[in-house]
């Protein structure tokens, strides 16, 4: 292709806005452009580069039998009240009228329109299992998008979904995916990292990870720092065991504390340590109140809460709220005397607390000398881990410390089980000619994202390098001077010839002096730059590997080999 037919608008400066290196250099490279917050045009380089992407996607995918389908990004509101979600679903679901004013959504993820399809035509466990998935435009409201395409209301996502007649169908599926996935992030030059998704059950797991080492990550993964043990910090675990104090029970206190509401204050106002104190936090579970007490040197982690709930939604509780159904607010929250619409569940460090100060539920007032057995109506059942991890502590395996890093979620699959198979109706008769709910996994790949996490992990203070396995275009032939007739014959013979040999191929012919275009070069990031000089008329050229940013000089005739040589390696 000749860079002069080429829309790649590069920038001189990049918007202040951009806060992350992917994000500045696809904007400045040319490659990206914002049309509204979260959402964004790919330009032709990107459009080559994510075409390279889901090719390799596609590969793998059909190397494990998975069948390729699209389903609408419009779906029927109906199609989500059957699973419950279109309820539950908060303000990140896109929502929808027709011209017949019947409610639609954009589709955010799709197990229900498969689970759906599958329920209408599969009627026998013998066409189980099966394995489809598609590479389509997810959309989700997010409330703040931001680092460019690594968080988008708009992404393409590879979205995979299997459906079998028992649990070895899905095991064999979800081995089969990761294996893919590993293969697809390898053949991606990626460096990534496979996190079991509930890291409190070492061992068995019901969904992995893979998180991409990245500053720009939004998610921090916690390892052990002497095991393999790693997790995302949403799930991760430190070690605990529970205690049985032999302190004699003290009898309950009400307190003063005016205008004290953080544990902070609390702590220097009764001159106790916050791990001796129980911090409340309420959340509104599907719509229903629950209140989580920790210590008050934890922080609660939610999505440890909306687990163990099984919650779809989850939000904290405004305080009004709180206000209404408690009788106070934030600062003087509490686990006596709540209301019984309130579901109480406790951290195993605060359920050890005794003799433990707390919030009252009165305003301005907190109580002292609380035990769970005397004070609180606990059920054993809500004791469990729900505090976020910290940095330091021991790690669940009981060795090594943890240790906390930044990563871009790059896939994730999950083991479903029947949740949707069973409100979609999507049933076979087994071998015995019974009703089955079919067992399902769910796997997902940003496909769009991957693109920033490979030049988070790829670039250079002058620009994108590209791993010869996605770049969109092989090789960059630039002339220096466009008005030599040999330069620009070399240049011609050198497209050509790589062109027949299967390299995508792009020659700089625009009018501009050599600084802009080396510049422009080094910038867009292809893997391999031809110079054609002034020695053209000695027949020789410059080749330059942009990832290790050497140069070497060679004759015409060695360039093909080379370029083959050089691209392969890293193919
Ligand atoms: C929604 C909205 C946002 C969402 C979801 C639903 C995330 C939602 C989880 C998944 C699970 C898997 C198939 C591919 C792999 C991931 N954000 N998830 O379900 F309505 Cl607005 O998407 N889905």
């Amino acid at each position: 292709m000749k860079q002069s037919k080429l829309l790649m608008p590069t920038l001189r400066e990049v918007p202040s806005d951009a806060e992350v290196v992917s994000h500045q250099l696809l904007l400045k490279a040319g490659y990206i452009r914002p049309v509204a917050a979260g959402m964004f045009s790919y330009l032709p380089l990107a459009k080559r580069v994510l075409n390279k992407i889901e090719a390799i996607v596609r590969e793998e995918m059909d190397n494990i039998d998975a069948n390729e389908m699209l389903v609408p990004e419009v779906l029927p509101a109906e199609l989500w009240q059957k699973s419950g979600r279109y309820a539950t679903y908060g303000p990140d679901l896109y929502k929808l009228k027709n011209r017949q004013d019947r409610d639609f959504i954009l589709g955010p993820t799709h197990e229900e329109t498969f689970t759906q399809l599958l329920a209408d035509d599969i009627k026998s466990y013998k066409k189980l299992p099966l394995v489809v998935y598609q590479i389509q435009q997810k959309f989700r409201d997010e409330n703040r998008p931001r680092f460019g395409l690594l968080r988008t209301r708009e992404f393409i996502m590879k979205d995979a979904y299997s459906f079998s007649a028992d649990e070895a169908g899905l095991d064999k599926a979800f081995h089969d995916m990761e294996s893919a996935y590993t293969n697809i992030f390898d053949r991606l030059g990626l460096t990534y990292r496979i996190i079991v998704g509930d890291a409190g059950a070492m061992g068995g797991s019901d969904s992995k990870e893979f998180s991409a080492p990245a500053s720009a990550g939004e998610d921090t993964i916690a390892y052990s720092d002497t095991t393999s043990y790693a997790a995302n910090l949403e799930m991760a675990k430190d070690f605990y065991e529970r205690q049985v104090s032999l302190e004699a029970e003290k009898d309950l206190q009400s307190i003063d504390t005016p205008n004290v509401k953080s544990i902070e204050e609390l702590s220097e106002f009764l001159d106790i340590e916050a791990n001796k104190l129980a911090k409340t936090i309420i959340f509104k579970a599907d719509g229903k109140l629950v209140a989580v007490v920790t210590t008050g040197d934890f922080e609660v982690n939610d999505v440890k809460v909306q687990n163990f709930l099984h919650a779809d939604n989850l939000e904290l509780a405004d305080e009004p709220t709180v206000e209404k159904i408690v009788g106070t607010g934030f600062g003087s929250l509490g686990p006596v005397g709540l209301p019984d619409e309130v579901q109480i569940l406790v951290d195993e460090r605060a359920a050890d607390l005794v003799n433990f100060t707390a919030g009252a539920n009165r305003d301005g007032k907190h109580l002292t000398n609380i035990n769970w057995q005397r004070d609180v109506n606990l059920m054993d059942s809500n004791v469990g881990d729900f505090r976020i991890a910290r940095e330091g502590d021991l790690s669940v395996d009981g060795q090594g410390k943890l240790v906390f890093t930044k990563g871009i979620e790059i896939g994730h699959i999950f083991k479903l089980g029947t949740r949707y198979s069973k409100s979609m109706g999507a049933q076979v008769l087994d071998e015995n000619g019974r009703q089955k709910d079919m067992i399902m996994g769910s796997y997902g790949i940003g496909v769009s994202r991957l693109l920033s996490a490979i030049v988070e992990q790829n670039s250079d203070e002058n620009g994108l390098i590209w791993p010869a396995s996605v770049a969109p275009f092989d090789v960059h032939i630039v002339p220096v001077n466009i008005k030599d007739e040999d330069q620009i014959r070399i240049a011609n013979d050198l497209e050509t010839t790589l062109t027949s040999q299967g390299f995508d191929v792009l020659v700089d012919d625009r009018k501009e002096r050599a600084g802009v275009k080396f510049a422009d070069a080094d910038l867009i990031g292809l893997p391999i730059r031809i110079t054609v000089g002034k020695k053209a008329t000695e027949e020789i050229v410059e080749v330059k590997v942009r990832a290790s940013n050497t140069n070497i000089e060679m004759r015409v005739s060695e360039v093909v080999d080379s370029v083959s040589v050089l691209l392969n390696d890293d193919k």
